[in-house]
């Protein structure tokens, strides 16, 4: 069997229905067609397997336990109290009793056998959510600052990440065909796609919007950013980013993270147009040849800064206004209840690595679906892998807070160290047919053991940011980590150290391939010395950075953001 490349089977897939159809009717597997494994990832999902029953299924010579993800689109992570219940419906009846908040802020549901996977998908459109380009070389779930605080302005920048988010949804009818048995019409399977093409973009492509002074999407992780710029509580417009982005490969200096580079200031109104310059000069400049290079952030750098922005000019038909300055304070989520300028309370509980499920002796899963009985508001899913309880009137705070209290939903918060609260880890294993070491499940051992350490300094309340990822693909944005571990091999990580907690410089590489015992015995002289010689506010990885511990990586190209941008 020959394998087609990524691009044949894109274009050859009749607008992304491929063989699904009688992939998903074969019996004699749990599995899809090889092309069809690719194909998939445009509907949101992906052909997995159980990792850990790897070794027992060969030895029992069956297949390896396929299994799927899948993943919502949900622009800014916003779903309400009947969409909560629905989607608990779902994780209970047909995935692994889990919601797993992403760090884009998307749900995912893990474990879905193929002969369920149409009616969990239905069951999801029911919900009035769909799944449509979450995952697939087209534009991802759009993420959106979700700290409501600038209510008015807030809901207005929400409103741009949606309507982009539908923007660029593919023209195909294939997901309403397979999924929901939409009856087939003339012309389907050649359908006109204006944005994408037929081999759509070269790869993925992201966009998050950012509310200032706070950086919790990580705006210049992004592919494409826009940095609200709020004047007397209004929209003015928005800076624009291009070209972040966190994956590399180990060992090979052709991949590296970059942050983007600001490159102007929009106002609302050009939002949509600037976007598709940006996406279709991807779209015709990306490369196509080599696919570990064909992100944005390389298309770029290949074809330098001033070109490709002169080239997003003259498709939008408008030259960028210069940017304005912008100032972000951190990249945190805040905890506990806020108040909004509207009068309603938003509550910001921590959830280990976004993972909603009933463990023993804390039932989040069952007590968030008792918060969305009562809940009037919405749920709105951090980037940070948290939740807000948004919109809760005065009146009902109390009743919202005993069922946090009783469901151990505070827990994170209680008890723990602020660096164990700010920490994000990707999924990793079991699931993640990519990991190298574990990640979401190694979180709460690590934090564990780096909390006497973090006692021992006087440290407990330092919001260190932590991130840790299976695989340098960086899921977990861990080049933005103050610390980070960037999973190697079994117990293995490269250990990452001195990003901002601004999510404005990249960290570096401080010791390769080291176990656990290497990774304290290494971070706690840096933390005695951090809580001997810290400057007042100052942050760990700044601190890093001044005393001379680490400097920047030596990536090729954007690594920091310019300081002058900085008010
Ligand atoms: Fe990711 C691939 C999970 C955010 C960079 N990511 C994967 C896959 C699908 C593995 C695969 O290809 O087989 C992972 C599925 C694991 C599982 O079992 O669920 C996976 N990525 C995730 C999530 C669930 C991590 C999490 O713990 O929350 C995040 C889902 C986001 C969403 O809702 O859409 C997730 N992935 C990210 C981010 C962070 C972000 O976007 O802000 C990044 C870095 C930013 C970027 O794209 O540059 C990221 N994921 C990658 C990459 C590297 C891409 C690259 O440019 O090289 C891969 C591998 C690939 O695409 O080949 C990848
Ligand atoms: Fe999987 Fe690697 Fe992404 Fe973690 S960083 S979810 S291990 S691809």
């Amino acid at each position: 069997m020959t394998t087609h490349s990524v691009e044949d089977i894109k274009s050859e897939s009749k607008r992304l229905r491929g063989a699904l159809l009688d992939s998903l009717a074969d019996p004699l597997t749990g599995a899809l067609r090889e092309d069809d494994t690719t194909v998939i990832k445009y509907h949101g999902s992906y052909q997995q397997d159980d990792r850990d029953l790897r070794d027992e299924r060969r030895r029992q010579k069956l297949e390896p336990a396929y299994q799927f993800m899948i993943r919502t689109r949900t622009p800014g992570g916003v779903v309400t109290p009947q969409q909560w219940l629905k989607l608990d419906a779902i994780a209970t009846r047909y995935s692994n009793h889990s919601l797993r908040i992403t760090t884009r802020q998307a749900f995912q549901f893990h474990g879905v056998i193929k002969r369920e996977l149409k009616a969990t998908m239905q069951a999801i459109n029911a919900t009035l959510i769909d799944t449509l380009a979450a995952c697939g070389d087209v534009n991802r779930n759009v993420m959106v600052a979700a700290n409501p605080l600038e209510s008015a302005a807030h809901a207005e920048v929400q409103d741009w990440a949606a309507k982009l988010s539908r923007h660029f949804l593919p023209n195909s009818r294939a997901y309403y065909e397979i999924w929901l048995d939409e009856e087939l019409v003339a012309g389907s399977g050649e359908e006109e796609e204006p944005i994408y093409g037929s081999t759509y973009l070269p790869r993925k492509f992201k966009v998050a919007f950012a509310v200032p002074p706070v950086n919790d999407v990580d705006v210049f992780a992004n592919d494409l950013g826009f940095i609200a710029v709020i004047e007397d509580g209004a929209l003015a417009g928005f800076n624009v980013s291009i070209g972040g982005g966190m994956g590399a490969s180990h060992g090979d200096a052709e991949t590296y993270p970059r942050v983007a580079n600001v490159v102007g200031f929009v106002t609302p109104d050009q939002v949509i147009a600037v976007a598709t310059a940006v996406v279709t000069t991807q779209r015709d400049r990306g490369n196509r040849a080599v696919r570990k290079r064909a992100r944005f952030k390389y298309t770029i750098d290949d074809h330098g800064l001033d070109a490709i922005v002169a080239e997003i000019e003259s498709r939008a038909g408008f030259a960028l206004a210069p940017a304005r300055a912008f100032r972000f304070e951190h990249s945190g989520d805040r905890y506990g209840w806020v108040q909004g300028e509207d009068g309603h309370w938003h509550l910001t509980l921590h959830l280990s690595a976004g993972r909603i499920a009933d463990r023993p002796g804390a039932p989040h899963l069952t007590g968030l679906r008792e918060i969305a009985n009562v809940h009037r508001g919405e749920f709105r899913m951090t980037p940070n892998q948290n939740l807000v309880i948004a919109g809760v009137p005065d009146s009902e705070r109390k009743r919202i807070d005993a069922l946090v209290h009783s469901h151990a939903l505070d827990a994170g918060l209680r008890n723990g160290t602020a660096l164990a609260r700010a920490a994000l880890a990707c999924v990793a294993l079991p699931t993640c047919g990519l990991a190298m070491a574990e990640a979401e499940r190694y979180l709460p051992d690590f934090t564990g053991k780096l909390e006497p350490l973090l006692d021992k300094h006087g440290l407990r309340d330092a919001p260190i940011l932590l991130r840790i990822s299976g695989c340098p693909n960086g899921c977990s944005r861990p080049y933005l980590g103050e610390i980070a571990l960037v999973g190697k091999a079994p117990g293995r990580y490269n250990l990452m150290l001195g990003a901002d907690h601004r999510g404005q410089r990249l960290n570096t590489l401080y010791r390769e391939n080291i176990a656990e015992s290497e990774i304290l015995d290494a971070l706690d002289p840096l933390f005695a010395r951090y809580a001997g010689e810290r400057e007042t506010d100052e942050g760990f990885g700044d601190f890093l950075h001044r005393s001379g511990v680490v400097a920047l990586p030596p990536y090729p190209t954007h690594r920091q953001i310019p300081l002058e941008l900085h008010p």
